[in-house]
């Protein structure tokens, strides 16, 4: 690689002038807006970011597509809803198990994740239409399984030669009597990502799924955790550590989750939101319908486990909770502790880039922190402005053509069953005393001044971003990581975090640390010479010539 300049000797704005450089004018000033350098935590106003807004076509973008968002992210880690991709193939073949969100199969047999369903379109299905194929499909896979739910889900050719989904769900729901069938129009380009995919699966779900079961549920403390989706096994060990404080994980949307979980949410006193962009809307509607107030928690960092915790016990201001609480910390945080200073002598003073969907890119931050880690630059691949500048920003946003394409669902208060967790006192004395519903306050408040927040990040980007700041890690997704570590720079997937995890709750910063000490450590990567570094001059000829 060639001799690169280290972050010290560049300032901010030289970077953001390298990276925008190459790019045509008309480029350089729409990804000029989506470069930001951070005056977050000092600005009055803090600069705006553009985000949310469409890929310019000709840029390797690291998104995905609005069906990934729906079927893959959302609804892809419920075991027993069953779960049928209407299109060609390679659509439900590439979402098929590649997500790495791990399920408890439990003792009911009722585990459809191991299975990639599809009504395999072929040419003719998109000339005479799709219909009929796909409930032959529906019913052919309740034969089968007999499941409780079957989802359907549209690509790209179903919403361009017309097949109304929703129609053939509705019937067959009616010709199947005891399975919930619902559908999403969440064609690939639907949205300008897999954004708008979360928020049709959630309107979805919401409508079809929500509510259904009225039964109540045990526990004291009860809880629903938006936004954790059991990657790594994430959510098994979040679980470990709500149990032993004996809070009750009414439903987690949705990593490891059923479709008993979901009809049941109703019934939790308090919404927990992990992943803020992928679920914000279940947590409002749940508000609105059900009066079940939200916070923001974060389990990735045991610092920010720890805080978390204490915030659910502050909600809840039982004593035996926040003694309890205090209790598991006090037990937890010592093995966290011991492997923190292990590893701190290596990792400190080390710095980081994070590229990751629309939340981890800020959580992680937490987890470097805690290793004495610092974070150069960041970004999301399709997240929102209130995710980077605050909730704040919302009554503020514009409306585009792109965000008017997903469907806005009005909700109302339920009549039998709205109820409000606490009174209007005991909510004023919570707020009175710090503490935040409904409240995020993004990445960019947390990043040090003068770093560089990046939406869209893409691949001409990425690796110019390495090669002028050397990071000595850089974490992103499978499409980034060759093309990094050929660079040099040792590679960590934030997405499927490689083959390891957890790396939430207590137990999962201790494995977090252990990787991140191993891989910026290793100098194997710098090793690395691809032929024309050694050789620039190498030349070939065709074989005929
Ligand atoms: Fe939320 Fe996620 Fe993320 Fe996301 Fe995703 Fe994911 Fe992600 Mo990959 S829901 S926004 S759509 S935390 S699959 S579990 S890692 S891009 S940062």
């Amino acid at each position: 690689m060639a001799k690169t300049k280290k972050v010290v000797q560049l300032m901010p704005t030289d970077i953001k002038e390298e990276l925008l450089k190459k790019y045509p004018p008309k480029v350089a000033r729409k990804r000029a807006q989506q470069i930001m350098i951070n005056e977050a935590t000092e600005a009055e106003a803090p600069p705006e970011i553009l985000a949310n807004v469409r890929t310019i076509p000709g840029i390797i973008t690291m998104r995905g597509c609005t069906y990934a968002g729906c079927k893959g992210v959302i609804m892809g880690p419920t075991r027993d809803i069953l779960n049928i991709t209407h299109g060609p193939i390679g659509c439900g073949f590439y979402s098929w198990l590649t997500r790495r969100n791990q399920t408890d199969a439990g003792t009911d047999g009722d585990n459809y994740m191991p299975y990639c369903f599809s009504t395999d379109m072929q040419d003719q299905d998109i000339i005479f239409g799709g219909e009929k194929k796909l409930a032959a499909a529906i019913q052919e896979a309740y034969d089968n399984f007999h499941p409780k739910g079957i989802c359907i889900f549209a690509t790209c050719p179903v919403g361009l030669i017309g097949d109304d989904i929703h129609a053939v769900a509705r019937k067959m729901k009616e010709k199947l009597g005891d399975c919930n069938v619902f559908a999403f129009s969440c064609e690939g380009y639907k949205g300008v990502s897999q954004s708008a995919g979360h928020h049709i699966a959630n309107n979805q779900v919401f409508t079809h799924l929500v509510g259904e079961n009225e039964e109540p549920k045990e526990g004291r403390y009860k809880i629903n955790l938006l936004g954790e989706y059991n990657i790594g096994g994430d959510g098994f060990e979040i679980d470990r550590i709500l149990k032993k404080c004996g809070i009750t994980n009414i439903a987690t949307f949705s990593g490891n989750s059923t479709y008993d979980q979901f009809a049941s949410a109703q019934h939790a006193d308090l919404n927990c939101v992990m992943c803020h962009r992928s679920i914000n809307y279940v947590a409002d509607m749940l508000e609105i319908k059900y009066g079940i107030p939200w916070v923001k928690v974060n389990f990735i960092g045991a610092k920010s486990t720890a805080k978390s915790l204490r915030k659910i016990a502050e909600y809840f201001g039982d004593k035996e909770l926040i003694d309890r609480v205090e209790e598991v910390i006090a037990e937890e945080m010592p093995a966290v502790e011991t492997v923190a200073a292990e590893v701190r002598p290596h990792t400190e003073g080390k710095t980081a880039m994070l590229f990751v969907g629309g939340s981890r890119a800020h959580h992680y931050q937490d987890l470097f922190a805690e290793m004495g880690m610092k974070t150069l630059s960041a970004g999301y691949e399709f997240a929102h402005r209130d995710d980077y500048e605050g909730r704040q920003v919302l009554p503020g946003l514009k409306v585009d053509a792109d965000s008017r394409n997903i469907e806005e669902i009005e909700v109302e208060p339920d009549e039998k069953l709205y109820s409000p967790r606490k009174t209007d006192g005991e909510f004023k004395v919570l707020e009175d005393a710090g503490f935040e519903f409904k409240h995020y306050e993004g990445m960019n408040a947390q990043m040090d001044k003068g770093t560089l927040v990046i939406d869209d990040l893409n691949q001409y980007e990425a690796e110019k971003l390495v090669e002028l700041l050397k990071p000595d890690i850089f974490c992103a997704g499978i499409k980034e990581k060759f093309s990094i570590q050929k660079l040099g720079v040792p590679m960590k997937q934030l997405h499927s975090y490689d083959s390891g995890g957890p790396y939430a709750g207590f137990k999962g910063a201790i494995n977090f640390y252990k990787e991140i000490d191993r891989l910026v450590t290793s100098k194997v990567w710098s090793y690395l010479k691809a032929p024309w570094q050694e050789s620039p001059e190498l030349t070939a000829t065709f074989v005929w010539e």
